[in-house]
């Protein structure tokens, strides 16, 4: 594939754009891969490019029942930090971070990474507590956190409104180099780079069906056509159960919906992240100019990836108090994304009970920021048949072992 560049812009545009390549193959499935994922999200296209980049296993086909990133990757909030509590999780959530911060050369593809901080206030003595002790954690973890005080907080963001009757900002936990990507080009990016490098990409190819033998997995049924593998990986985050009954065991996890919303476009006012966990909203500005607002999960099971008003309000009216400037604007989109929920909050990557078959999921409502390390470590697995140091704590085991790794405060989403 050719290289994006300088040079290759100014060429088309000095041919009115007419030899641009399609940014990927759409090939027709083979009778057999290595590997086959099941997911072309941002967690299945960056296991796909890992391994054919890290290991050379590039035999692999992604299966996506719609088209690649239309599932929560493209539907996200687009938040990156890695500001987490317990070691895993600040060892993969960095992992990723670090590598968002070169993924544009890597994969020669701009994914916009924005690295505009992200603000979590502190609106009662309790989350003030709670941000000193993830603080404390994180820089142990060698990961970069401050703690910053309101003075520092309106320095930072001039439009907030620090002194609500209700939730005052007391406070805030600042991680100066997390902050958004463009979530779409994160997908197209890895599927362009996976692509390139021999890895199927099939859209429209729904897994219907999982064929198993007393020693495995040995392939899946698909809206096209019947598919053999060595591997199976699922990757479908809200659809995990579903996949996982068809190949005969459960997982433990709840789907339900995530929603967010946008403003219309205004002119610049906020350069951060602001997430206000107690009162359940966080606020972004998009580089169209609209605010980019989310809240919490809804307070029952679903598979919808619908807005409703009733969120749109109760969301605004969490919000208004800190921003008032909030409650002139006009909202102009809502949508949800069907997250995948562990008690813990943590993902799961790890082997199933089926030979051959393994997960990566339970990403819920923050698993945007992990894609590159996720990928990264999902790989490591398949290649090797066993999780490596970043997968490790997360496995299936976790749950009969009761060895939970709790990080209910720092997914920082209502559930
Ligand atoms: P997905 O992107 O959902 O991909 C799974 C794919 O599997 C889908 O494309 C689906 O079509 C496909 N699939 C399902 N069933 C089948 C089948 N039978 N056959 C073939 N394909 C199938 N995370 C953050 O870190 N920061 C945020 O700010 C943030 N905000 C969020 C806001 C919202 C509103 C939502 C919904 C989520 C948010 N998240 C955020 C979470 C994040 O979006 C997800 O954790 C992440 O995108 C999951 O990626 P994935 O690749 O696992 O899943
Ligand atoms: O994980 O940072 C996050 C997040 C923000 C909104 C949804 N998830």
């Amino acid at each position: 594939m050719r290289r994006y560049s300088v040079f290759a812009l100014a060429r088309e545009a000095l041919r009115h754009h007419a030899g641009w390549e399609r940014a990927w193959r759409s090939p027709e499935p083979k009778p057999r891969y290595d590997v086959v994922i099941v997911g072309a999200g941002g967690h299945g296209l960056a296991t796909a490019y890992y391994l054919a980049k890290n290991h050379g296993v590039r035999n692999v086909a992604v299966l996506e029942k719609g088209w690649l990133g239309g599932g929560n990757t493209g539907r996200n909030t687009t938040i990156i930090r890695s500001n987490y509590l317990q070691p895993p999780s600040a060892a993969i959530f960095e992992k990723a971070r670090q590598l968002y911060e070169t993924l544009s050369q890597d994969l020669n593809f701009n994914v916009m990474f924005s690295p505009r901080g992200v603000l979590m206030l502190a609106q009662t003595e309790h989350e003030l507590r709670a941000w000193k002790r993830t603080w404390h954690a994180n820089r142990l973890a060698g990961i970069e956190t401050e703690m910053v005080s309101p003075a520092r907080i309106r320095e930072i963001v001039p439009a907030i409104n620090l002194d609500g009757p209700r939730y005052p900002v007391l406070g805030g936990l600042w991680q100066a180099r997390g902050g958004t990507a463009r979530h779409d080009a994160v997908a197209w990016g890895y599927a362009r780079a996976a692509s390139d490098l021999g890895v199927d990409i099939i859209e429209n190819c729904a897994v219907t069906g999982i064929d198993r033998d007393a020693a495995g997995v040995t392939g899946v049924r698909t809206t096209k056509g019947a598919i053999a593998c060595g591997k199976l990986c699922l990757v479908v985050a809200g659809s995990s159960g579903v996949l996982a009954e068809m190949a005969g065991f459960r997982l433990p996890i709840e789907s339900l919906a995530l929603q967010a919303l946008v403003s219309e476009p205004v002119k610049p006012a906020i350069d951060c992240v602001i997430m206000a966990n107690t009162v359940h909203g966080y606020i972004s500005q998009s580089d169209k100019g609209e605010m980019v607002i989310g809240g919490g999960t809804d307070g029952f099971n679903n598979y919808t990836q619908r807005g409703s008003f009733q969120h749109v309000e109760e969301t605004l009216r969490a919000l208004i108090e800190t921003f008032p400037m909030l409650s002139r604007l006009r909202m102009l989109r809502q949508w949800g994304g069907i997250v995948d929920m562990t008690g813990d909050r943590s993902p799961i990557i790890g082997a199933s009970p089926v030979p051959g078959i393994f997960v990566n999921c339970g990403w819920g409502t923050g698993g945007f920021k992990a894609i590159p390390g996720s990928g990264w470590a999902c790989a490591e697995m398949l290649a090797r048949g066993a999780p490596g140091d970043l997968a490790g704590p997360f496995g299936l085991d976790r749950f009969t072992e009761g060895r939970m790794i709790d990080e209910s405060v720092a997914a920082a989403v209502a559930h």
